[in-house]
């Protein structure tokens, strides 16, 4: 979750005796507002994303002071990421003025971090200008809190963004809202000791040296993306947002620029919430995925390796790099993009740790980056083997796990098509076409106008030596054309209908509990999920698996299947001690009096007193 900043304000104001204001008081960058008022940008968002949706992959480097202490200070280690050391254990901010002197990179080699960042197959580098210590990267001239204030007294930027050039990809610079130190900023801290001004904190005052200082940096580094966060808190409202969007947009045109910039994320799942102004051009999950992708929506989902995002010297929880695969395959599976940290040292060394899992990830991508790069979202409902991309008339089958003589179910294709893994060729595969195997990947019935088998199934033969994560290329012989069998019975006379198959109609929407998707947000009667099935005439057993709190319980719900009320049933919601703890509730029976292709509609009854439920899933079984 994001790390709810204290809401204390402090009581008493200190008059300092002498204030020196930054330097947009004094004047000496006062930033040139005629700017501002120039014309919208003439940039489309289709043109200016075109590049951020081939790229898929990209570098987030969270670098600052907070690598001084790297997660340790006075004897205590903090708990969370390193990045918010000041907040986690309250660190004055004289106090952590001392790590200034303490910086100095002289390790630091750009391009190699550049080289490190191409050779892992990333497309794109973001790196924090500015965390939420307010500690600047670069020579600010609307602030003495920056990296003059170090041993190194140059800009850190400016050589990352050559380099990056250099090694053709695309830059970004993160850039927070959110500042523990400044003193117009509000809420102030606890812990903050900086002098106030003489006229108190001002929050407009501070707006404008935001304004100042992302001038500084798109005029000073030309960004491709201006990745904004630490949005969360009150004092920034929409309004903010969009003045800081159209400054960006007027200064360069074609920038990318987040959702965080305005108030509309859904704190870690990052999308948009629903009536809420959305500003910026893409949304935001952090450290999860998506549920499922979001046509139309752009989204990057940004993650660490280990659990922090600046260098914490006692994390070692570090993912491998099969799993970090994975989540690049699911994410692009899903239609997003892939945001990986790396967290330097105060010396301006990148972790070996992370090193290695990026060049694993590369070594990856240099045999199958043509199923990640330039794709769309898989066509395929669900995907329990793994993920898919597709990319025109080819689809990409990403295998996790490599089980010989698996089978993964290709019925919803009804395109004739071809099957090779992308590294050995055909030779680890065959088909399995209305249950009798044919040798060789080919479809049978070549000709398109051939008929099409009722179930068509790929069988993974021996597994491809020397890879992890195989990918299988489907080469259509046309635009694959899908349709998805309606969800019916199983052998056992059971059909089980999961949360993420739900057609939702908001507020409610899938989240995830215990990692596990369910529907939450019910909290309207406008509320309903949906599911589209296939059954035959009889009776069904009902059951929900359900969570509800003590507060929450006692709503009605019904469950009908089909238009009419005869086939429905429905039942009042038990508290199961928690949103976090899912029962399975058999609710009744009821019998549809005709078969089909139907729906299956889940939703309240009368108004709700809070959340009428978490539904993680429907099961229906015959009664015999
Ligand atoms: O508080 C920050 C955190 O330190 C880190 O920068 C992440 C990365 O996106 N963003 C905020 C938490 O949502």
């Amino acid at each position: 979750m994001i790390l709810q900043c204290s809401r204390l304000f402090i009581s008493c104001v200190v008059l300092a005796a002498l204030w020196l204001a930054p330097g947009v008081l004094a004047g000496s960058f006062a930033p040139d507002k005629s700017r501002y008022a120039q014309p919208a940008t003439s940039v489309s968002p289709d043109d200016r994303m075109a590049w951020w949706r081939e790229a898929r992959f990209g570098m987030f480097i969270h670098w600052g002071l907070y690598a001084v202490p790297a997660g340790d200070w006075n004897g205590k280690t903090c708990g969370g990421p390193s990045e918010w050391i000041m907040q986690s254990l309250k660190i004055p901010v004289s106090e952590y003025k001392k790590f200034a002197p303490e910086f100095n990179p002289t390790k630091y080699d750009p391009k190699a971090w550049a080289r490190i960042a191409k050779d892992a197959g990333c497309k794109y580098v973001v790196i924090t200008s500015r965390h939420h210590d307010g500690f600047c990267l670069w020579d600010s001239k609307v602030s003495e809190w920056d990296v003059m204030a170090t041993p190194w007294k140059r800009d850190l930027l400016k050589p990352l963004a050559e380099a990056c050039r250099a090694e053709g990809l695309r830059f970004g610079l993160y850039y927070s809202i959110l500042d523990w130190r400044h003193p117009d900023y509000t809420p102030r801290r606890a812990w903050n000791d900086e002098p106030l001004p003489p006229d108190g904190a001002r929050f407009d005052r501070f707006v404008e040296y935001v304004q100042a200082q992302v001038e500084e940096i798109i005029t000073a580094y030309d960004p491709d993306i201006l990745w904004f966060d630490g949005e969360w808190e009150d004092t920034w409202r929409t309004a903010h947002g969009e003045s800081l969007e159209a400054l960006c947009r007027r200064l360069k045109p074609d920038i990318i620029v987040n959702n965080r910039v305005g108030k509309a994320r859904d704190d870690m799942a990052g999308l948009n919430k629903p009536g809420v102004k959305s500003l910026g051009d893409f949304c935001t999950p952090e450290q999860e995925v998506p549920s499922r992708g979001l046509p139309g929506v752009d989204w990057e989902s940004c993650m660490t390796m280990n659990d922090s995002w600046g260098f914490k010297r006692s994390d070692k929880n570090w993912k491998d790099s099969e799993r970090l695969i994975h989540t690049l395959c699911e994410i692009a599976g899903k239609g997003g993009n892939y945001l990986l940290n790396v967290g330097p040292t105060a010396e301006g060394e990148i972790p070996p740790e992370s090193i290695e899992r990026l060049r694993a990830m590369g070594a990856w991508l240099k045999v199958y980056g043509t199923s990640i790069y330039g794709t769309t979202a898989g066509p395929f409902r669900s995907t329990p083997w793994g993920a898919a991309t597709q990319n025109g008339n080819s689809i990409y089958l990403h295998i996790f796990d490599w089980v010989q003589g698996a089978m993964i179910d290709l019925t919803a294709l009804k395109s004739p098509f071809k099957a090779r893994e992308m590294q050995n060729g055909s030779g680890v595969l065959t088909m399995k076409v209305d249950d009798q195997v044919t040798a060789g990947p080919r479809r049978p019935d070549a000709k398109a106008s051939a008929r099409v088998p009722d179930r068509t199934r790929l069988v993974l033969t021996k597994p491809p030596d020397g890879v992890h994560t195989p990918v299988i290329e489907l080469r259509c012989e046309e635009r694959p054309r899908i349709v998805e069998p309606r969800p019916s019975l199983g052998a056992d006379g059971s059909l089980t209908l999961p949360a993420i198959d739900a057609k939702l109609a908001p507020p409610a929407k899938v989240e995830r509990i215990g990692g596990k998707p369910n529907i939450g947000f019910w909290t309207s009667p406008r509320a309903t999920a949906v599911w589209e099935v296939e059954l035959p005439t009889g009776r069904y057993a009902v059951e929900l698996e359900l969570s509800c709190t003590p507060e929450a319980a006692g709503n009605t719900f019904r469950v009908r299947v089909g238009a009419d009320d005869r086939a429905a049933i429905s039942g009042t919601v038990k508290s199961t001690g928690g949103w976090d703890r899912f029962e399975t509730i058999r609710v009744g029976e009821l019998t549809v009096e005709e078969g089909g292709r139907l729906e299956v509609t889940v939703g309240a009854v009368g108004n709700l007193a809070g959340g009428l439920m978490n539904l993680r899933s429907v099961k229906l079984s015959q009664v015999k």
